[in-house]
């Protein structure tokens, strides 16, 4: 179990918050064992006294920012730092926590302040924290300096996984040239990838809050659980207001149930004239001790629905949902992977426009800014973790099982209050067929829903289904294919029999309900061809309606959902796969529709009148 919660910063009458985002100085450790940084221990000093430093913007990858290819696909340890001007109310204040957050980094992650190493962290796509207030306090007159080291290294026991290769051919390779090697398709980015913030607390603060909504014809249910950490007895109030501000509900004590009359249930988005409904609910807290008195606010907005599976449906408030939607990546020109407000806003538009209800967040945790956008708009979520590429026997082994356990609990923890979140996936496209295969699976599915009993979960395969293992402890079979692609190539006349046969199989061997979580060709914009040759939009769009004529066969059975496969063309390695990344997105990079945009937005309008 993880010590504390992760709560995302509000800012409240009794909380501040302090984005560090902008220029920081930023220096690739480039020595051949990429070492040198913590030998000369470049946290002592500032960055630009231990060597030449460039500006580095956060958030954002540093791969595409620069004219140096080298930085471009660096591996090893890169460092930022930069100073910070603290509040003097912050230092002088004993009863205020002071807090450093990173939102994300990828991968591997150590933080200094004023050379003291306050935490380090694994895994990209996840926050952590340090609380910071002694050690600021500690020289009060000095500003506050702020070291990030970040590595990006993948090995087999990381998630996602990798490989380092060392070429020892010395007649081809110079010394000590290697190769990061990796079995997903999406351009390793690295560095700090979300923003990095300061905020306060009180010194007793609410430290975590879990909801679990629940209806009973007209009344909404939200089971609470409050966690306050810093000691002193103390008394929480609880109030829920409706999305105008007005009192619904109230109760005290650290766990309750509160009731709503006449309950607006959270709708996704074009299923109900009124999707995506939000009430706040208010945390209060006061703790008295001898000597002082401390109060902390914090308000978690939340929406009240349940779901459900069946044997073939996906119950949204008991009425079967279809998933039409997206699969996506954090992914953009010059940012990379960078958080990034103009590009999140535009992709929502474009979902809206092209009648999108739900996305997979493949594959890794989004930007906490996202799912609540998720909340607010209506729009459903699969919660993919980085568990993408399991391939190599030797990651499934104990060492990389239990660090996934780990990420599922910091995923579970950070997301478990989102009601656009209806299932978890824990993973895309494993070896499902290896031996091993079933023990991890189990022990991964078990655990997750250990942690949160009122969502369903799942893992995307790609897998044939009479190969599988892992299937019996899923809720859902989400199922990947590229008939007419990969295999086949250029044959569409394939697909309707491969397709439904795909579909026949895996129903009969689990009885669950069935999403195609991706299918899809590339496309390279303005490439044309009739009839359609591949790479051409015209085949891009004759694939996807092939595929269409055979969901629609199944929708009224057991089939609950198509995802396409991408929203937008994204970065990969380079290889003879891929003409500058992914073309499978039906909007380019920068987010210009190619032919299937259209032919997607107008079905996914149809299916909206047709299961909404
Ligand atoms: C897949 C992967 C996805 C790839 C896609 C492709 O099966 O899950 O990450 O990008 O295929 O285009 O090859």
């Amino acid at each position: 179990p993880l010590d504390g919660g992760m709560l995302f910063p509000r800012e409240s009458s009794f909380r501040e918050v302090k984005e560090l985002n902008g220029l920081w100085d930023f220096r690739a450790d480039g020595s051949p064992n990429r070492n040198e940084g913590f030998e000369k221990a470049w946290h002592k000093r500032q960055l630009a006294e231990t060597g030449p430093v460039i500006e580095m913007p956060v958030p954002a990858s540093y791969n595409d920012i620069t004219q140096d290819p080298t930085l471009r696909d660096f591996i090893g340890w890169v460092w930022y730092d930069r100073e910070v001007a603290v509040p003097a109310r912050w230092i002088s204040d004993q009863g205020t926590r002071v807090v450093l957050r990173v939102g994300s980094a990828h991968y591997y992650s150590i933080v200094w302040v004023n050379g003291e190493k306050v935490t380090e962290h694994e895994g990209g796509h996840l926050p952590f924290e340090a609380e910071i207030s002694s050690l600021i306090r500690r020289e009060p007159m000095k500003p506050c300096r702020i070291t990030i080291a970040v590595n990006n290294t993948l090995t087999l026991e990381t998630l996602p996984p990798g490989t380092i290769q060392y070429m020892n051919d010395s007649s081809r390779y110079p010394d000590g040239f290697f190769v990061q090697n990796m079995d997903f398709d999406f351009f390793n980015y690295a560095g700090i990838h979300r923003p990095v913030l300061l905020y306060t607390t009180p010194k007793v603060y609410v430290d975590d809050i879990t909801v679990e909504t629940n209806f009973m014809d007209n009344t909404g249910l939200i089971r609470y659980k409050v966690s306050v950490q810093g000691g002193f007895s103390n008394t929480l109030n609880i109030t829920l207001m409706d999305k105008d501000g007005h009192f619904v509900a109230s109760s005290n004590g650290s766990s309750g149930v509160l009731r709503v009359v006449d309950v607006k249930l959270w709708w996704p988005y074009l299923m109900h004239e009124n999707p995506g409904y939000l009430y706040s609910m208010k945390v209060h807290l006061i703790a008295v001790s001898e000597t002082s008195t401390y109060e902390d606010e914090y308000t978690l907005p939340l929406g009240i629905r349940t779901v459900n599976v069946t044997n073939t449906q996906f119950l949204i408030n008991n009425k079967p949902f279809y998933f039409h939607g997206v699969n996506k990546h954090e992914d953009a020109d010059i940012r990379g992977r960078g958080f990034d407000w103009p590009l999140i806003v535009k992709d929502f538009n474009l979902m809206k426009w092209l009648g999108v209800n739900s996305f997979r967040t493949s594959h890794y945790p989004y930007a906490e800014e996202i799912l609540q956008m998720c909340d607010r708009h209506g729009i459903v979520l699969i919660d993919e973790c980085p568990g993408v590429g399991i391939k190599d026997i030797r990651s499934f082994g104990n060492a990389s099982l239990s660090h996934h356990l780990v990420v599922m609990d910091e995923l579970v923890r950070r997301d478990k209050n989102h009601p656009s979140v209806v299932m978890w996936s824990v993973a895309n496209e494993p070896a499902s067929e290896m031996p091993p295969a079933e023990f991890y699976f189990k022990t991964l599915i078990e655990h997750t829903k250990a942690l949160d009993q009122t969502r369903p979960v799942t893992y995307v395969t790609i897998a044939e289904a009479d190969m599988d293992k892992g299937g019996p402890y899923v809720d859902v079979v989400c199922v990947n294919s590229y008939f007419a692609w990969y295999f086949d190539q250029g044959r569409l006349d394939i697909v309707p029999l491969q397709l439904s046969t795909h579909f026949e199989n895996w129903y009969r061997k689990y009885q669950r309900p069935i999403i195609q979580s991706e299918y899809g060709a590339d496309a390279v914009p303005g490439l044309h061809m009739d009839p359609p040759m591949m790479f051409t939009e015209e085949y891009q769009n004759a694939l996807l309606q092939s595929y269409h004529d055979v969901f629609d066969q199944k929708r009224n059975q057991y089939f609950i959902g198509e995802l396409i496969w991408n929203f937008a063309d994204f970065m990969t390695a380079q290889g003879i796969y891929r003409v500058v990344g992914n073309k499978k997105g039906i909007f380019t990079r920068q987010r210009q529709p190619k032919a299937a945009a259209f032919l997607l937005r107008k079905r996914y309008w149809r299916l909206a009148n047709e299961t909404g």
